[in-house]
């Protein structure tokens, strides 16, 4: 953090050829959700990688992070943190929040059903090869029949009703994008055969995946692969979490990057 009497660092601009910029790791994490739903929503963004601990320092004593906290959006002349607000703004935005405030209510329900479940993929490259990995895959496996068989109990009640497979209404909303992009996670880090009798969340996350945006953004370079090493490596060393402290690169590079 800076000292007293020291000058602020420079606010970072959003980069003016895309309409959003997001700042966060080069990974996953809690942004995750935030790129599918802009590529979902035909959003181009600019992703700043906050990659070094100065850069991260630099964005809390520019007052950018109100909590101290990744992930940041820009967009429409606002900065966004806390991934749900962001989340929300952006279904908003893209008029995918149903068709009246109950649609609005079950669609937050169920967003922040998909935040529960999300939760219980993040901490996995920090597990990786650990003693503790089987016990959160064993975990997160428990929580999925749970709550994945009372999601797919939605999709197929309003199936049943002609409405079609969707979470609420006869429409996509944020939820069905939240819900499928959690179920390719876990499908992911647990295998397909968490989906075994389910074919109402199947088949959401098939018509979700038929996007052509969200396609080109899964095929290209700003959708980050399952946490490994190197992104372990850099959120603990951004968060000085390392139990070996690197010493802080002395400023942070300008790292545009990514441009949609
Ligand atoms: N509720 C917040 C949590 C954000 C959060 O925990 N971010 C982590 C990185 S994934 C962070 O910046 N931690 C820094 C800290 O808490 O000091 C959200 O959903 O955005």
């Amino acid at each position: 953090m800076g000292t007293v009497n020291s000058v602020p660092p420079q606010r970072e601009l959003p980069y003016s050829k895309t309409t959003a910029t997001l700042y966060y790791f080069a990974g996953r994490g809690l942004a995750d959700q935030i790129r599918w739903l802009m590529a979902y929503t035909e959003v181009s963004f600019t992703q700043r990688v906050v990659g070094t601990r100065q850069r991260f320092l630099n964005l809390k004593d520019s007052g950018q992070l109100p909590f101290g906290q990744l992930p940041m959006l820009q967009i429409d002349g606002v900065e966004i943190v806390q991934s749900q607000a962001i989340i929300r703004y952006i279904a908003r935005r893209a008029n995918l929040t149903g068709k009246d405030a109950k649609d609005e209510i079950a669609c937050d329900m169920l967003a922040e059903t998909a935040f529960d479940l999300l939760k219980l993929m993040t901490p996995f490259p920090f597990l990786r090869g650990t003693p503790a990995e089987a016990e959160q895959k064993a975990n997160a496996r428990k929580k999925w029949e749970e709550q994945g068989s009372r999601l797919e109990m939605y999709i197929e009640r309003n199936t049943k009703k002609g409405k079609g497979a969707y979470l609420v209404g006869n429409s996509v909303t944020y939820a069905d994008v939240l819900v499928a992009h959690v179920l390719t996670w876990f499908v992911e880090e647990l295998g397909a055969d968490i989906c075994e009798g389910m074919p109402y969340l199947l088949e959401l996350q098939h018509n979700i995946l038929q996007k052509e945006s969200l396609q080109a953004f899964l095929r290209g370079p700003q959708y980050y692969k399952l946490g490994d090493a190197e992104y372990v490596e850099q959120v603990q060393t951004v968060l000085d979490r390392k139990t070996q402290a690197a010493p802080a690169p002395p400023s942070a590079p300008s790292s545009e990057t990514k441009a949609q």
